[in-house]
């Protein structure tokens, strides 16, 4: 591995090799591009690769949440179970690496610290905390949407006297909590994934819990043979259908039957039916859901009278009920036993609403109202989401201006693919786009496709840069908070809008206009010659 005072030249500097990174690579090399990808982690596989908590898995059904690119790959990959955990999802991720021979581009271990555009030969320099500087003349962040954890900032948080751990820095060889007693805070999906299978091992697990959390079950299990032929047979369509889908997932495809013109006979009926089927399916039972408060509510209502009904004492229940914020506005979670936990003698619930965490204590953790011993801390509490991991990184643009700083009023894109002023960077699923409010492999797919196309369009007429117009990303950013204003998603705190993290600007982050209308626009503004952008040949 090259270490050391380097100064090497790719078409591409690619940030992280996740879900993003390794298509993007494979794309740009396919083109006849070089391009070097570095990786802060030991492995390839970004999300996958850190979060390995007990229960982690993919909240999308497993044949939906692969890439698409391949029919080869495609038809030679199995997925086990419908919902696929995280050590499934790393192994086929290693396995499109070293089925596309990607890993000889990857350099891992290796974070990458500065970005910075020049001007004079429109190329970015790029150095890591390995000590190297390479230049691209274009820069690719593939750096994720929650790959920059959420660090505690409990008073005495360091003199806890046993282990903790955030779940998305989960130990590689794993956890036995056998015979402890687990604090976990938090109660979002990291949580509720993890949490009944923390209580089958532990000899007490106390939850601390600031917002209840909506949770539908998964209903999970080995991939039904028929969805497995089905899908073999095809999956073209399949593909083609999740793709035409709003949030990019078949499931949850937009329905025309209205919640409040629905009687509640009717309601009760379509929900139950979503229940059964499990997952986000529940989202997709009526096309008011997510747009109108009322309707949202008969969701609220029948999903509040579920906990009530699975968790059997009637105080904690209620204290698992959200009251707080319209269902789907913040991420909906998927588990396995989450509630039915509740009901075992070894599981608590501390409403952290009634006794705020007050400090971290070498013994455990400190409530306004007592002191709960614990012997290990699980910190369950989420993500810089969207724009952490881009904030982590010194990105320098034209006049040598920081995105940090342009950022500083909440992010600014164009698309969500690039920022004016800074030429030939492009960002993956960034802000602006639907990212995390779509099927992210679709979501990435499009990106990635999207960006190698424009990369091949700019060097098949020698063009040195392009660059988002101020003007067009500040409409972009217009429609994306006139499109959000529309619906229930600016109602909750919720890391959309930055609202977990203090001090981070309250800007409503994903594109919430629908899959398929951001793709057709994308789509639209490259057939116009970029429409928004301005492009430019090195001689100026
Ligand atoms: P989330 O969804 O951001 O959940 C984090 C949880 O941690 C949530 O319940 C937070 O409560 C809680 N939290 C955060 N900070 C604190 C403090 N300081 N004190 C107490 N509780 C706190 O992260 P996840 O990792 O669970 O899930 C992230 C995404 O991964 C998920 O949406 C899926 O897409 C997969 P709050 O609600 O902010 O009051």
């Amino acid at each position: 591995m090259a270490t050391g005072a380097t100064m090497e030249s790719y078409d591409a500097v690619i940030v992280g090799a996740g879900f993003s990174g390794l298509y993007m690579l494979h794309r740009l090399r396919a083109q006849g591009l070089t391009a070097r990808v570095y990786e802060a982690g030991t492995g390839v596989g970004g999300t996958w690769y850190w979060n390995r908590y007990p229960g982690a898995r993919v909240d999308i059904e497993s044949q939906e949440y692969s890439y698409s690119f391949s029919p080869e790959l495609d038809a030679e990959w199995q997925w086990s179970e419908r919902y696929a955990t995280q050590p499934e999802l790393l192994r086929y991720l290693n396995h499109v690496a070293d089925r596309f021979d990607l890993r000889r581009d990857i350099q891992l271990e290796t974070r990458v610290e500065t970005a910075r555009f020049d001007e004079a030969s429109n190329r970015w320099t790029v150095t890591t905390d390995r000590g190297e500087t390479i230049t691209g003349r274009y820069c690719v962040m593939a750096t994720g949407c929650l790959s920059v954890t959420n660090e505690p900032q409990f008073p005495g948080v360091d003199s806890f006297k046993g282990p903790s751990w955030h779940t998305g820095r989960w130990p590689r060889d794993g956890v036995d909590f056998t015979g402890q007693r687990v604090g976990v805070i938090g109660t979002g999906s990291s949580a509720i994934q993890s949490i009944p299978l923390i209580a089958d091992q532990a000899a007490q697990v106390t939850v601390f819990q600031r917002t209840p959390n909506f949770s539908v079950p998964a209903h999970n299990g080995p991939v039904d043979p028929a969805v497995a032929k089905d899908w073999a047979e095809n999956r073209a369509q399949r593909r083609a259908e999740a793709r035409e889908a709003g949030f990019g997932i078949r499931m949850v495809d937009g329905q025309e039957a209205f919640a409040k013109e629905a009687t509640p006979e009717e309601r009760r009926a379509a929900y139950e039916a979503r229940w059964a089927i499990g997952g986000f399916a529940l989202l997709g039972a009526y096309g008011d859901l997510i747009t109108d408060l009322e309707a949202n509510a008969t969701a609220v209502e029948f999903v509040a009278d579920k906990i009530r009904s699975i968790v059997k004492d009637p105080a904690t229940a209620e204290k698992l009920v959200p009251k707080t914020f319209p269902i789907g506005s913040k991420r909906l979670c998927v588990d396995t036993g989450y509630y039915d936990s509740f009901n075992r003698d070894n599981v608590s619930l501390v409403d952290l609403r009634e006794e705020p965490i007050e400090a971290i204590v070498p013994t455990g953790i400190q409530t306004a109202h007592e002191t709960y011993e614990v012997d290990a801390i699980v910190y369950a509490i989420g993500y810089d989401a969207m724009t952490g991991a881009l904030g982590k990184i010194d990105i320098r643009g034209r006049g040598g201006a920081t995105l940090k700083d342009r950022w500083a009023g909440g992010p600014g894109t164009y698309l969500g693919l690039m920022v004016a002023g800074f030429p030939n960077l492009f960002i993956v699923t960034g802000p602006g786009s639907p990212s995390v409010l779509c099927n992210m492999a679709v979501a990435i797919e499009q990106h990635v496709e999207w960006i190698s196309d424009c990369i091949g369009y700019l060097s098949g007429r020698q063009l040195g840069a392009i660059e988002a117009t101020q003007a067009a990303q500040d409409e972009w950013v217009a429609h994306v908070n006139e499109v959000a204003d529309t619906t229930v998603y600016p109602l909750a705190n919720s890391w959309y809008i930055g609202a977990n993290i203090p001090g981070k600007p309250r800007v409503f982050m994903p594109y919430i206009g629908g899959f398929p209308v951001y793709r057709d626009k994308c789509n639209a503004v490259a057939a116009n010659g970029y429409e928004g952008f301005t492009v430019s040949s090195d001689a100026r």
